[in-house]
């Protein structure tokens, strides 16, 4: 009998997605990985989700029936590596790690947004929001002249959690972002885009439709 795997919707560009695919390379879990498309979001996956936002992961029992789901990107990246932790990633302070990711995801990207399509957002500059982003970065910043990654000289579920947030501010302008006084977190945002693990995140796979055959997420362990 072959045994059914857990089921990721995701869509590739997601930061938030990439969280929860990143926290399944570093598990070394394989779910199946079913990529959306935001416009246009499966009936499946809306009806185990209802909010509607990616990721989603659905947990099976070894026949393929629904177990549970975990719609938020945080718990996914939790349950992930609760499950298998081979490189210690939850071994860091974890008070620690929910407040990083915690003003991560309820202020920087707030400004991350703001600053990435200010032009929807006329209140302030574009200059003002990439300021207001920048609290955040130097936060960081002040981590990493400390030690190698965020929480210390390993990675921790923080870097991960983090790194797609950064990557995208870093992406709204790569010129100014290289130019600003941030020179651990540029070194380390170098380091994760050539990461293994980041690299099987962003392979590029076609959006799923009821009756494909299934795609196995990471198709190679990057370690
Ligand atoms: N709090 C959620 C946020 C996820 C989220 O907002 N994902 C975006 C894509 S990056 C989404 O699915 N938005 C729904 C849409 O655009 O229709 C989490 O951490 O998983």
């Amino acid at each position: 009998m072959t045994v059914a795997l857990h089921r990721l919707y995701s869509f590739r560009r997601c930061p938030y997605a990439m969280r929860a695919r990143l926290g399944i390379v570093f598990a070394e879990l394989q779910v199946e990985l079913r990529e959306i498309v935001l416009k246009n979001k499966p009936a499946q996956m809306l009806v185990i989700s209802p909010k509607g936002t990616v990721p989603v992961l659905e947990l099976v029992e070894t026949d393929g029936s629904q177990k549970c789901v975990i719609e938020e990107s945080r718990e996914i990246l939790q349950w992930v590596l609760e499950q298998h932790d081979p490189q210690g990633l939850l071994d860091a302070d974890p008070v620690s790690a929910n407040a990083l990711i915690e003003q991560n995801d309820n202020e920087f990207k707030r400004w991350l947004d703001r600053y990435k399509y200010a032009d929807r957002h006329p209140e302030l500059s574009q200059i003002e929001y990439r300021e207001r982003g920048e609290v955040f970065l130097q936060v960081l910043e002040n981590l990493l002249a400390k030690h190698k990654y965020l929480l210390g000289d390993n990675i921790s579920s923080a870097d991960i959690g983090i790194m797609p947030f950064v990557r995208q501010f870093a992406h709204v302008d790569q010129d100014v972002f290289y130019s600003l006084p941030y020179p651990h977190l540029q070194q380390w945002l170098r380091n994760w885009l050539q990461h293994p693990a980041f690299q099987q995140v962003m392979v590029k796979f076609q959006a799923w439709q009821e009756g494909d055959q299934a795609v196995v997420f990471p198709t190679d362990s990057p370690f």
